[in-house]
């Protein structure tokens, strides 16, 4: 028997988990947290970065799992350092990220209820909506316990965050445990083998699509968390089967390969109407993928439709299958490779011109990128930026119309090197993603393409990453103006324009002033030396580049877009009633 702390107790599961980062705010309830992480933890692997909010904190543990596929923590203090957690904990949530989420609490005599603690908050309640799990630390010898299951949820199953909320007296208390018995093995408390399907049901798939007319493969984000890109190669090619990603999952698939469409391109919607057999593998079918419905997608029971998910919830969730296969994507994928070993395809499938679509589409973007120099075009950067860094760079994207141009030119070719908050389109997590990616990814370049209202939700991560030293780029769209919200007041109410616009910010300076290298442009012929500059100068970098403000409003699928989002709350333009508002 040893005689251990709280705190020492739950350095030692995170020790076991082979967690190697905390990021958060200390506060005065984390004390026999943080020294346990000083005298056991950081000799063996354990660090615990400051971020200048919390927000930012939770933003990089679940980008750390985005590009390594290893969970890290995040933490916040009780009440406002809690609080400050939601943001990027609700981010990672809507993008299945499992993010183990640590708040420290009032002592046990105080809370649930609470009788008038100062920063007392129902964090349980808080987290509840926003995590797969959350629970409170009642007692010292709990918390192997507990750690152990948050790991267990948070990591089978579809993945997600999950919360510990842990009291400051059961961190502080110590007792006597039996270390082989506290601290076991990972595979001792949760699944390490992937879940395989019905093999009946994979044979039944595997003989559709190789019957198939034009089998499509649709690839969510369950193909990234299963790292299942390889498989899904394979099958792709045994079946000559164009693949479309969705926007999360973009990085499964090279964009450059014979056999993808990018997702929104005319050759992704010729083939999503065309396909008489669709394999959907570990996605939801939300909005950005047009709900799998038509017009965009084939009839209901003409288009034949194989959903795989882990998770059992997601099948038919909005559309209804013809069958239905529960399991891991890479096992199945495993499957449906061994079942289709023997079996006769098609040959006489010619996925070329649907590729040419796409690398029309692509040339067209690029014509306009290099017609000017002058306002820059936003295009023009992220061309400028795509051509500059490596194949293997991770890129971030962060904003509203600069999220969207980057998605027209700024191909990804490998997976876990593309972060965006997908599902939450969270501005503000582009600057602690790109600095965790490159924490995670010391040899790799990361560069961030962000809106300048973006950028600023957590420009104070500069800091961080000038303390920490992490050499990312990052290149800010600066038009002084939420664009995607003000450039849906254009098409839709008449440019009348409110709470749209703000100041040109110098972030170049801002970045100065933090420890990091800035550079401002204003023509594009000095895109190319900025960037150069920025990835020598051996510490992170801004870019501040003054893109065409009246280009910037309106990308050419902002309106399908705002079409998506606000359909059913178009409020009808009354013009005559407007002006004659106006002259009364
Ligand atoms: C945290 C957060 N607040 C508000 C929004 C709503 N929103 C969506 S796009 C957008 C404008 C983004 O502006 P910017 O980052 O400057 O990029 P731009 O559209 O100008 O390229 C806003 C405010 C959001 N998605 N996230």
């Amino acid at each position: 028997m040893v005689r251990l702390s709280g705190g020492e107790i739950l350095v030692e599961c995170l020790l076991r988990e082979g967690i190697r980062y905390v990021f958060g705010i200390p506060g005065d309830r984390s004390l026999p947290f943080l020294d346990a992480i000083h005298r056991v933890g950081r000799k063996r692997g354990l660090e615990f970065i400051t971020t200048r909010h919390e927000q930012a904190a939770a933003h990089m543990a679940d980008a750390y799992y985005r590009v390594t596929g290893r969970p890290a923590v995040c933490y916040g203090t009780v009440g406002p350092g809690a609080a400050g957690l939601i943001p990027g904990v609700y981010a990672a949530y809507a993008d299945s990220i499992p993010v183990i989420v640590l708040t420290s609490q009032n002592q046990l005599t105080r809370i649930y209820p609470d009788h008038g603690s100062m920063q007392s908050l129902d964090q349980h309640s808080l987290f509840r909506p926003v995590t797969k799990w959350s629970a409170v630390v009642n007692h010292v010898s709990r918390i192997p316990e507990l750690v152990q299951r948050a790991f267990r949820v948070a990591l089978t199953g579809r993945p997600g965050p999950v919360h510990l909320d842990i009291p400051s007296d059961v961190i502080a208390s110590e007792i006597d445990l039996d270390p082989v018995k506290a601290f076991p093995e990972p595979r001792s408390y949760r699944p390490v083998k992937r879940p395989r399907a019905d093999p009946g049901s994979v044979r039944e798939a595997v003989r559709m699509l190789a019957g198939a007319r034009l089998p499509l493969i649709h690839a969510g984000s369950g193909v990234l968390r299963s790292d299942a890109s390889e498989e899904l190669m394979r099958l792709a090619e045994a079946l000559k089967a164009p693949v479309i990603t969705s926007l999360s999952a973009r990085g499964a698939v090279p964009e450059d390969w014979e056999l993808c469409l990018i997702p929104g391109s005319p050759g992704a919607f010729v083939a999503m109407g065309m396909a008489d057999v669709v394999l959907h593998m570990g996605g939801k079918l939300g909005d950005m993928d047009l709900w799998g419905r038509s017009p965009h997608w084939g009839e209901i029971g003409v288009q034949r439709w194989i959903q795989v998910d882990i998770d059992p919830e997601m099948i038919g969730l909005n559309r209804p299958v013809d069958l239905a296969l529960v399991g891991d994507a890479k096992t199945v994928l495993s499957q449906m490779l061994e079942e289709l070993r023997g079996l006769e395809v098609r040959v006489d499938r010619d996925v070329g011109e649907l590729r040419r679509l796409c690398e029309e589409w692509e040339r067209g973007f690029l014509e306009v990128a290099m017609s000017s120099s002058h306002p820059i075009h936003p295009l023009r950067v992220v061309h400028e930026a795509r051509s500059f860094f490596p194949r293997d760079a991770i890129s971030v994207a962060d904003g509203g119309n600069t999220a969207v141009w980057a998605h027209y030119l700024n191909r990804i070719y490998y997976p876990r090197t593309f972060l965006w908050a997908a599902d939450s389109g969270h501005l503000g997590a582009g600057l602690p993603y790109a600095i965790a990616a490159k924490l995670a990814s010391p040899d790799r370049s990361v560069y961030l393409l962000t809106g300048d209202g973006a950028f600023m939700l957590n420009v104070q991560e500069l800091e961080t990453a000038s303390r920490l030293g992490t050499e990312i780029v990052a290149i800010v769209f600066n038009d002084a103006q939420w664009g995607m919200i003000k450039g849906a007041q254009k098409l839709f109410y008449r440019s009348r324009y409110v709470g749209v616009d703000f100041g040109d910010v110098r972030h170049d300076l801002v970045a100065e002033a933090m420890g990091c290298h800035g550079i401002r442009v204003e023509r594009a012929e000095e895109l190319r030396g900025a960037l150069r500059e920025a990835a020598a100068c051996g510490r992170p970098a801004v870019i501040d580049v003054k893109v065409d403000r009246e280009a910037n409003l309106t990308p050419p699928d902002l309106e399908t877009l705002a079409a998506i989002w606000l359909e059913g709350c178009e409020v009808p333009v009354r013009e005559e009633l407007v002006e004659e508002r106006v002259e009364a």
